[in-house]
């Protein structure tokens, strides 16, 4: 009988932590595919930080290693360059860790355009701890920290690491997607597969966004996150390619064509 829907060899079979409904182990699924597509198995180092993915070590079958809150980028540079030709690096971080305690290590391993591959986890809160407001919760917003909804007025406005990135002349590839359709999952999957064929082509810097949902600290039902992604986040956060610099989508290439 043919096999039609199997498990990657890249994850563990062990069920997941998860809660219904989040899209972590839908991420994690694409993930793992890549690194089975593109035959790396054997080479890849995962870094994964504090947040609800602190444990995909379990998940992952390469080696791993644990980072403190928001430090990933900087350990995944030393990994990577201990054996540059060889090691294929990724982080796997969530929005408080990447966008908030972690964003000079995002910025600046952005900005030395180091050859690693970068999953970032957008659910718009801060989801282990119990749903406090993140650095890209939106504007009214409820969570737990900002129970009348977000105001821009006392805590800011959301940081857009895609677009906040492709100011930079560093990095090699950034995109936005999420996965909250079936076409959504094949284009994320397209990107994040990119990602990582970057850095085997010694590309550089590759972060892929990943519009997630958070239906526990949402405060919905699974199926009502997903098209709150669709009616909140993705007008907020509108998803594309933000910068290629292979693909000819660079503001600095355009600068200086002129
Ligand atoms: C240095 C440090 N500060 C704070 C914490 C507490 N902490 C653990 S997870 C987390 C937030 C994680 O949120 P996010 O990165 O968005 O990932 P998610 O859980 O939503 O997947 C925080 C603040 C910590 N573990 N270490």
């Amino acid at each position: 009988m043919a096999v039609v829907f199997d498990r990657p060899k890249a994850l563990i079979d062990v069920p997941f932590h998860y809660c219904p409904g989040c899209t972590h182990g839908i991420v994690h699924r694409l993930v793992a595919e890549a690194i089975d597509e593109l035959g790396i198995e054997g080479r890849t180092v995962g870094i994964a930080p504090v947040g609800c993915s602190v444990m995909a070590y379990d998940y992952f079958a390469c080696d791993m290693i644990e980072a403190a809150h928001g430090r990933a980028p900087a350990v995944a540079t030393g990994v990577k360059r201990s054996d540059p030709d060889n090691l294929i690096v990724f982080t796997y971080q969530g929005d408080g860790d990447l966008a908030s305690i972690g964003t000079a290590e995002t910025v600046h391993a952005a900005a030395r355009n180091e050859n690693i591959t970068v999953i970032f986890i957008n659910n718009a809160i801060y989801g282990m701890t119990g749903g406090q407001m993140a650095p890209t919760s939106l504007p009214g917003q409820v969570t737990q920290t900002s129970p009348y909804g977000r105001d821009p007025k006392a805590c800011g406005y959301p940081v857009k690491i895609c677009e906040m990135l492709s100011e930079l002349e560093g990095p090699e590839y950034l995109e936005r997607v999420t996965v909250n359709s079936v076409a959504n999952v094949r284009k994320a999957k397209k990107a994040i597969k990119k990602a990582f064929q970057n850095q085997i082509e010694g590309k550089g810097f590759s972060l892929i966004e990943v519009i997630s949902s958070c239906p526990t600290n949402w405060g919905m039902t699974p199926k009502d996150a997903l098209k709150w992604i669709d009616d909140h986040m993705i007008p907020y956060y509108p998803l594309g390619v933000y910068k290629d610099r292979t693909g000819g989508i660079d503001k600095f290439a355009k600068k200086e064509d002129k």
